[in-house]
């Protein structure tokens, strides 16, 4: 077949040799390698207005910057169209769907065959890390969507340097996606093009393969992103020896001027985005950002941790975001941005909920539909995002792409718990860390599609992530102790900004103020702050906290760090059945710990 070929195709034989393969199995049009430059991207998004996908915003409220709206049934991940496609299923484990292989293989070929017609397939060469770093990896990445190549250029380091970088290289891991439409007539492109009724996002761990059909949303076309930085990443730092992690990495400079960076694992849209750039309340603090998202974890030669951020760009959940919440994340979207399933307003800007305290009067909302106040519907879709340039966040912190990465002092698991989990606790030792993680639960929100605000275990906020089997990965995790010693590894902690009172309404104001339990934490890792153990493990006392300032009841502080030990004694039953889903892969320390747990909290409620 004749087809037009632009760009400058890569010179390294395998990779030639697949992208061939897959443009004979999709018949796209056209071939387009993507060279990652500004005049590429300010094309990508003139192509993306022309066809009607996306909007130019008022060139003087947000320069360079569209508003996407995607396909009202396309806004999420869909963790139940979502496959660890590895050569046993016991690999992939109880908490990933599973089909072999070729069976798999067998279905998407028969979804791709002609799927790219009428359509340009992009090669995306792509980094994840800074371009030659020691820890960096290299993907490619196919697709027949524009949206997904502009995404990818600000989300990860695309283009020529990439594949200079690869050389001949085979270790590269091989992404293939497409919308799903071919079109083979006259009739009109959709605005946002998704398939209707198959969507598979799958991954072949064995052969670092990752097939995605049908959806064009996030996580499930950025394959740069969870698909690779997290599920492929999670098997090979297993055979590795490293950690690839749904973390925040930021760096905290106290009064006295002292560094420490500290990682965070909390559920989708609960709060990472806002902790890595947060503004502390308490004066001399200094908080900057390394990543929001996803951190990967190395021993360095000096026995530590060392952690980078893989990505490039946030992919960041836009309501709630505000000059009050989180004016770094606001202004880090000020210009050269795209924003997905957000209202706009009349004068050609960006809205959503609670964006400002005022409400506009009136919106085009994510559907197109006229938007009043009080209509009853939100404005923006809740899983509306934004994606925007890490160098522009105003706290970037200056070695954000430091090859090496940054040595980690602590490491924080949370998620959205109204009930029984207390402000902040510090993990006795490592494995009681561990155990901590695994029984992590939180309410589901809406950057997964399906129900919201449902209790679910999500263990180290790897639950839709993690590429392998969760008991094997809980036993990597307890293994990394014995590869330094005790003193080197982090200090890990369980957080809760979640917790709600009587009135069901948070009873931590959160966002800057958690700068309050960072500060604890920065001064118990240096031995200079105090704890009671309890039987959960080490709580400050209210006294224990830097209030100075803090507009909160005494009751309320008391409540947050009180120890619910009939809450917790009540969750036992659900971590013992989310324990048995693991069978005889769960390390039997986890049990050790959880029956520990027992014996001390029926100690104190006696
Ligand atoms: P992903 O990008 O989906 O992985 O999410 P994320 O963890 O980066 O979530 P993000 O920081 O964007 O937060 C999502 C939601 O949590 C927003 O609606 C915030 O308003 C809310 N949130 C964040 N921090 C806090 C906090 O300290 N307290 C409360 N109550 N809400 C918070
Ligand atoms: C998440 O859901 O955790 C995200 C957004 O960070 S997505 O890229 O869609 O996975
Ligand atoms: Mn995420």
């Amino acid at each position: 077949m004749n087809r037009t070929i632009s760009g400058v195709p890569a010179k390294n034989q395998a990779l030639v040799t697949w992208v061939e393969d897959m443009a004979t199995l999709c018949q796209p049009d056209a071939i387009h390698w993507c060279d990652g430059s500004p005049t590429e991207y300010a094309h990508l998004l003139r192509g993306m207005v022309h066809s009607g996908t996306a909007m130019w915003l008022d060139d003087q409220k947000r320069p360079n910057s569209v508003l996407v709206r995607s396909d009202p049934g396309d806004v999420a991940r869909v963790e139940d169209r979502t496959f660890i496609c590895s050569p046993t299923q016991d690999d992939a484990g109880p908490t990933n769907n599973w089909k072999a292989p070729d069976e798999m293989h067998g279905i998407l070929d028969g979804l791709y065959e002609g799927c790219m017609r009428g359509r340009t397939l992009y090669v995306i060469p792509y980094s994840m890390g800074p371009v030659g770093s020691p820890i960096a990896r290299i993907g490619i990445e196919l697709t027949d969507s524009l949206y997904v190549v502009a995404n990818m250029h600000t989300m990860t380091r695309v283009g020529t340097r990439v594949l200079d970088v690869m050389g001949q290289s085979t270790d590269f891991v091989r992404g293939l996606h497409s919308v799903g439409v071919p079109l083979t007539g006259t009739e009109a492109d959709a605005p946002w093009p998704c398939n209707p009724t198959h969507k598979y996002i799958t991954h072949f761990p064995a052969t670092r393969e990752i097939r995605s059909f049908g959806s064009g949303y996030g996580g499930n076309a950025l394959l740069g992103k969870k698909c690779h930085a997290l599920r492929i990443a999670s098997v090979q730092a297993r055979d590795e020896g490293w950690l690839a992690e749904h973390m925040l990495i930021l760096k905290l400079t106290s009064p006295e001027g002292t560094v420490k960076y500290i990682t965070g694992a909390f559920p989708s849209a609960c709060g990472k985005t806002n902790l890595a750039m947060l503004i502390p309340t308490i004066p001399g603090w200094k908080v900057e950002t390394i990543g929001d998202d996803i951190a990967w974890m190395k021993f360095g030669a000096d026995g530590r941790l060392w952690a980078i951020n893989p990505e490039a760009g946030f992919f960041g959940v836009a309501p709630g975001t505000s000059m009050k919440s989180n004016p770094n994340a606001l202004l880090s979207a000020a210009r050269n941005s795209i924003f997905t399933n957000c209202a706009m307003t009349l004068d050609g800007d960006v809205w959503w909920e609670q964006m400002t305290d005022e409400e506009p009067p009136v919106l085009t909302d994510w559907i197109r539909r006229p938007w009043r106040p009080g209509c009853g519907r939100p404005a923006a879709n809740p899983n509306a995002r934004f994606t925007t340039p890490a160098h522009q966040c105003p706290v970037i912190a200056p070695e954000w792409e430091d090859p090496r990465g940054v040595p980690i002092s602590a490491m924080l698991f949370g998620g959205r718990r109204p009930t029984v989990v207390p402000l902040v606790c510090e993990a006795f030792n490592w494995r009681h860390g561990v155990f901590l993680g695994s029984i992590m639960s939180s309410e589901t929100t809406a950057a997964a599609a399906g129900a919201v605000g449902q209790l679910r275990f999500d263990p180290f906020a790897m639950l839709p992530f993690c590429g392998y089997h969760m008991g094997d990965y809980f036993g990597h995790w307890l293994s990394m102790t014995g590869r330094t010693s005790p003193s080197m590894m982090p200090r890990l902690y369980y957080v809760n900004w979640f917790r709600k009172g009587d009135d069901g309404k948070f009873l931590w104001p959160g966002y800057g103020e958690n700068s309050r339990v960072l500060e604890w934490i920065f001064r118990r890792c240096d031995g200079t702050a105090d704890a009671v153990d309890t039987p959960i493990g080490r709580l400050p006392r209210p006294s224990d906290l830097n209030t100075e300032g803090l507009d909160l009841p005494r009751d309320a502080l008391v409540e947050l760090l009180r120890v619910d030990a009939s809450g917790w004694l009540a969750t036992v039953e659900q971590i013992e059945r989310h324990y048995a889903r693991f069978g005889s892969r769960l390390p039997t320390v986890l049990r050790e710990e959880l029956a520990a747990l027992v014996t001390r909290l029926r100690g104190v409620s006696r």
